[in-house]
């Protein structure tokens, strides 16, 4: 029997090694030293078994401090290092695929670019929905050029939001600043990456972000 749903924090922070100089761990670390509960990892250089090491050591690290912990591409490595999940785009493995490796209390999300790909993926055994670029995105510029005007923006949130019903994650050029108006427009979570991993203080930056979307959010 399928699980009901989850429950996605309200951010939703995504390691990257370039941008932070650092280790997923060490990343990781930080990103719950500031409060964060929900990390993907995602790793774009790195050989399988790498890659499977840095998975190892990361998903220890979160699930020692209570945090879940998303894997980026690889439904393969996030069952053999015990992760929550796994995070799909549109070519990688199936998430009905994914699914029968991973069982039915695994999380998996897909990204989306379109309002087509989104109702599609409603229909899918995922469980969450991931949509951008919002903004335009300096960390994943490939995702700003394969959309019209660099980002799919807020008017695409909120469709997608008025036509599917699994939670929607915003992705893309998500900052402290915008990260309430994009709440607002109905996402239920903003992923982001350099507006918490390229400051030196990764711990603080996540704290005050979270405070910022707290505080705004909740009496806006
Ligand atoms: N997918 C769409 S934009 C993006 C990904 C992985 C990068 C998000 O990074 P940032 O720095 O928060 O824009
Ligand atoms: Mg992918």
């Amino acid at each position: 029997m399928r699980k009901k749903g989850i429950e996605l924090k309200r951010l939703y922070a995504i390691t990257d090694t370039a941008v932070a100089g650092l280790s997923h761990e060490k990343i990781v670390e930080a990103i719950i030293g500031g409060g964060g509960r929900l990390i993907q990892l995602r790793e774009k250089e790195l050989p399988a078994r790498d890659f499977y090491r840095a998975a190892e050591a990361a998903v220890e690290r979160a699930h020692a401090c209570g945090a879940r912990l998303i894997i980026n591409d690889r439904a393969d490595i996030a069952k053999l290092v015990g992760a929550d999940g796994v995070h799909l785009g549109q070519d990688d493995l199936a998430p009905d695929k994914a699914r029968v490796l991973l069982g039915e209390d695994a999380i998996i999300g897909v990204s989306t670019h379109s309002l087509e790909q989104a109702k599609i993926a409603d229909q899918l055994p995922v469980d969450y929905i991931a949509v951008g670029p919002i903004y335009r995105s300096i960390t994943k510029p490939s995702a700003s050029a394969s959309v019209l005007g660099g980002q799919v923006g807020l008017e695409l949130l909120r469709a997608v939001k008025a036509a599917v019903s699994k939670p929607v994650v915003a992705i893309g050029g998500i900052t402290i600043n915008n990260a309430s108006e994009v709440l607002c427009a109905g996402a239920d979570s903003v992923a982001v990456i350099s507006d918490l991993l390229k400051y030196d203080n990764i711990k603080l930056r996540t704290r005050k972000f979270l405070e910022k979307i707290d505080k705004e959010f909740l009496t806006s």
